[in-house]
């Protein structure tokens, strides 16, 4: 997957074989302005007490490499629960849905799940949205091998604000798709808020298929955050040599280490990563100092029991009508539809 990103502008690309890399322009201001973004969200996040940076800025080609790896993780459950969620219930989400929706997927992945979508819902068109153009490519190019009469319509651009479908997918029913729990890296305001904007991306009467974490033990929550492995601390250390490579940094990076915790309290697992020493260095000329024993803040990654889940997406005008869950229960998939919020009594 990509990050959710605020410096790239929102585009509407044409069909498939226009694509988004097509354009060198459009991309080398993209690149820019995701560079001053960068920029500014570091800068802001090590002057801040507590210090904390943006988890978007893991998904640099390394972080996103890494985060594939994480996926593949015996310890990293949620991908593997998703997928058994889709496959064992792709019949009923075809039933509830209906055939030939347009699918839109929000943050398309290289991500194993879209076909068992696609089959499940034969839908009319596919619509995946994404802030990397490389990986909307990537996935489109590898998508139409699998399923060649399906007409798809990448779309370069942050669903974070209300985006405009290409009027060439029609007016018919719509489906979002927002697998993977990466709602669970907002707090609940800006949780809510995306979910308007894809209520308002998609329409009244459309559907939305997302993918919950829930709640569990830390004992099963924990290792999912810090693998045998250490990919996840590699994953988060990559953060700092990505400061060092594009920022002019002089971090260093092993007097750093990765650390996981839940927060009971705020229902969330966050990572760290912790100053093992004193420490100075500079990040583009502006100088920082960190004590032993203090943290830089990277992420969030929320969990909701179902019920959390359910007012979550009612409070963004979302009715969920079905739930599915994996044997073990660790994960949510969760179908809501767009009505019309009544009035009340
Ligand atoms: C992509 C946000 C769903 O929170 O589980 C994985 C990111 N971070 N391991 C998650 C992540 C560390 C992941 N999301």
């Amino acid at each position: 997957m990509a990050a959710l990103g605020d410096a790239r502008r929102n585009q509407v690309t044409a069909a498939r074989g226009d694509s988004p890399r097509a354009d060198p322009t459009r991309r080398a201001d993209i690149a820019r302005e995701t560079d001053a973004a960068f920029r500014a969200d570091v800068l802001a996040g090590l002057t801040a007490r507590p210090r904390a940076i943006p988890a978007r800025w893991f998904y640099d080609r390394r972080g996103s490499e890494l985060f594939e790896d994480i996926t593949r993780l015996p310890e990293y459950y949620l991908t593997r629960a998703e997928r058994s969620i889709l496959s064992a219930h792709a019949a009923d989400i075809g039933k509830l849905t209906g055939p030939g929706r347009v699918v839109v997927e929000f943050g398309s992945g290289s991500s194993a799940k879209t076909p068992l979508v696609l089959s499940a819902v034969a839908p009319s068109a596919y619509v995946p949205i994404d802030i990397s153009g490389d990986f909307l490519r990537d996935s489109v190019d590898a998508l139409s091998q699998q399923f060649p009469t399906l007409p798809m319509h990448p779309i370069e651009g942050n669903f974070m604000h209300r985006l405009v479908l290409p009027p060439t997918i029609g007016t018919g029913p719509r489906m979002g798709f927002f697998p993977g729990s990466t709602i669970g890296n907002m707090n609940a305001p800006a949780a809510v808020s995306l979910l308007r904007a894809m209520w308002e991306t998609l329409g009244e009467g459309s559907k939305l298929l997302i993918g919950i974490d829930r709640i569990k033990s830390p004992d099963v929550l924990l290792p999912a955050y810090d693998d045998a492995q250490g990919v996840t601390a590699e994953f988060n250390l990559n953060l700092l040599h990505r400061i060092n490579r594009e920022l002019r940094g002089t971090i260093p990076t092993s007097a750093f280490r990765h650390v996981a915790r839940w927060n009971d309290t705020e229902a969330r697992i966050e990572m760290h990563l912790e100053a093992t020493r004193d420490l100075s260095f500079s990040v583009d000329g502006h100088p920082f100092a960190i004590s032993k024993g203090k943290t830089i803040h990277t992420e969030n990654s929320y969990k909701y029991g179902p019920r959390d889940a359910r007012l979550l997406l009612r409070s963004a005008g979302w009715t969920p009508v079905a739930e599915w869950t994996d044997r073990e229960e660790l994960f949510g998939l969760i179908l809501a539809e767009a009505r019309a919020v009544p009035a009340a009594p």
